[in-house]
């Protein structure tokens, strides 16, 4: 496949002056997005025919910057790695250690952090905008050995894009996994497109669709759903730098989307900025809501009351949805019939689900088991970790999801909740417990620690760390949680603390982490 052929660039080629992108102000039309996609990807090439999927990564806030680069990587025949603007020095350094990759590309504002953990890896950087005038845009930038800055050797003429086969990686994203460390999903140009079709199908993405993308742009949810699959299909996407209720609800009628996409915590923020409005206010945002015919929820479950009340709000169904940075998305409601509250549907075309019984068997309708996944989207390997690839499959390829659901006649499945207390979901974001508990463990007043996500309205569920201290005495909440945002997210600070005199354990000294979760449920 040659880079002219790159499925995403179909609608991209067909309709030039169409317009792709809307951020604030500006608009970008299709075509601006190809010419400065390919200034891109000849500033990466730097005389080179083809990237051979050397990874780029990508630290550039949600933005004109980041789809160019993100089309330009791959037009180049790289691998985009998408990395959170939120994590702090340490975690960006473990990242880019683990990624390994020839350069990272920065935007100005996030130039210094990102500087300094390139650096620190040893690895080269860049800035996304001069990427995005083009390779001579750096002509004029004298090679700096002492903070490793990237320069540039141009060979002229240009030499034609590279061709850029579907089975070449096209992304690594990461996810928090069981074990720990984030984890690097890698998902071929294949993958993508069948997890871009197999959306486009379900919920009927066409080129007169706006879709209001307020999400974060380091996830498959806003990467894949809610940005590439409406490119693909020529429709609009309104990215907002990040989500802000008042925002949104204004952008719905400013830009009439047709479609919105986000997680539950939005949802609860959304219905809370219309319910803080005067009655008459509330009636024009309703209005508001009117253009837009699907509200889509996913990456964590949506409370009932969430669902009922933005009914009420927008005056439709929102449409839950169930998916997966290994899988893409799985298993949907109906774009037309009843959406039942509580269920997630049934699998999207093109992706097969069987729920695996207790016993290893495939569980009958109306009884509980675990979600196994298989078709075209699946990822294809956890980067450079065999032997965690090999064990998310059994050997008939089935991926195993680690989430438990029940199959109902008339509705589809329902989310029963994961097989591992350890991995928690607070407001969309996957956190692995034994990744917070790890950096605990480093505090000097700390002996001892367990984390639990405890359920709650806002967030879904919120990280929760029971804490056995030394005879130094406890730390206050608000240093505790300060210290571990100098080397974690902020999202895995813990929200709640409690200190006991020890924690609770099994006979085999496993800490109970059930009994812990009733601890924190029964404290005022
Ligand atoms: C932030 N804060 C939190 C949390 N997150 N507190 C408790 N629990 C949390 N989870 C705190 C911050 O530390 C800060 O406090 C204050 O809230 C504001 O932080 P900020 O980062 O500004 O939060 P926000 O911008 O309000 O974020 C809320 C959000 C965000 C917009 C809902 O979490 C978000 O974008 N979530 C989406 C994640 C996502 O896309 N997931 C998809 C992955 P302080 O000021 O005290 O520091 S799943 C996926 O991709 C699969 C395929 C799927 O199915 O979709
Ligand atoms: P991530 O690894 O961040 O892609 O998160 C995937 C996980 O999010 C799944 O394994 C589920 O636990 C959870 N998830 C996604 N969508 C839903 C949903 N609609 N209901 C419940 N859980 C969900």
């Amino acid at each position: 496949m040659s880079d002219s052929d790159l499925p995403l660039l179909g609608a991209a080629r067909s309709d030039p002056g169409r317009t792709a992108l809307v951020v604030g102000e500006e608009e970008y039309s299709y075509g601006e997005l190809l010419a400065a996609s390919e200034r891109v990807a000849r500033f990466l090439l730097r005389g080179r025919t083809d990237l051979e999927e050397a990874r780029v990564v990508l630290l550039v806030p949600p933005g004109i910057a980041y789809v160019a680069a993100q089309w330009g990587i791959w037009r180049a025949g790289g691998v985009v790695i998408p990395l959170a603007l939120a994590h702090p020095f340490p975690e960006l350094v473990s990242l880019i250690i683990d990624a390994d990759p020839e350069v990272v590309l920065l935007h100005s504002g996030t130039e210094e952090k990102g500087m300094a953990a390139a650096q620190a890896c040893g690895v080269p950087w860049a800035r996304a905008e001069d990427a995005l005038r083009g390779p001579w845009s750096a002509l004029d930038r004298v090679p700096d050995p002492e903070t490793n800055g990237y320069h540039l050797h141009i060979s002229a003429p240009a030499p034609p894009l590279p061709a850029v086969d579907e089975s070449r990686r096209a992304h690594i994203i990461y996810t928090s996994g069981t074990t720990g460390r984030p984890k690097g999903v890698v998902t071929t140009h294949a993958n993508t497109r069948h997890q871009v079709e197999s959306i486009a199908k379900a919920w009927e993405i066409r080129p007169g669709d706006t879709v209001l993308n307020a999400l974060p742009l380091h996830h498959v949810h806003g990467i894949v759903n809610a940005l590439l699959c409406p490119l693909w299909y020529g429709a609009r996407v309104e990215i907002l730098p990040r989500f802000d209720p008042d925002e949104v609800w204004k952008r719905f009628e400013l830009l009439r989307p047709t479609i919105f996409m986000g997680v539950p915590t939005m949802y609860v923020r959304l219905i809370r900025a219309w319910e803080e409005a005067s009655p008459e206010r509330r009636r024009e945002l309703s209005d508001r809501a009117q253009w837009l015919h699907l509200t889509i929820s996913g990456s964590a479950a949506l409370p009932g009351h969430v669902h009922k009340r933005w009914a009420e709000v927008a005056r439709h169904a929102i449409l839950e949805r169930y998916g997966l940075t290994e899988t893409g998305m799985v298993l949907t409601n109906p774009l037309y019939g009843r959406r039942a509250e509580g269920f997630v549907g049934r699998p999207f075309p093109g992706v097969k689900v069987r729920l695996r019984g207790d016993g290893g068997h495939e569980a009958l309708p109306g009884e509980e088991g675990s979600i196994e996944v298989r078709g075209p989207g699946v990822f294809s390997e956890y980067w450079r970790r065999p032997e965690e690839t090999a064990a998310a499959f059994d050997k008939h390829g089935w991926f195993r999801t680690g989430d438990r659901a029940v199959l109902h006649p008339e509705h589809g499945y329902r989310i029963l909740g994961r097989e591992s207390v350890d991995i928690i979901k607070t407001g969309g974001e996957k956190v692995s417990a034994l990744e917070i508990e790890d950096v605990l463990r480093r505090h000097p007043c700390i002996e001892d620690c367990a984390v639990v996500g405890i359920p709650d309205d806002e967030w879904g569920e919120q990280v929760s760390a029971a804490l056995v201290c030394t005879p130094e005495g406890a730390v206050p909440a608000p240093e505790l949680r300060a210290w571990v945002k100098r080397y974690l997210a902020g999202y895995k600070a813990p929200a709640r603390i409690m200190v006991l005199e020890a924690l609770p354990r099994n006979s085999m000294g496993k800490v109970l982490k059930t009994e812990l979760r009733d601890l924190f449920l029964r404290a005022p």
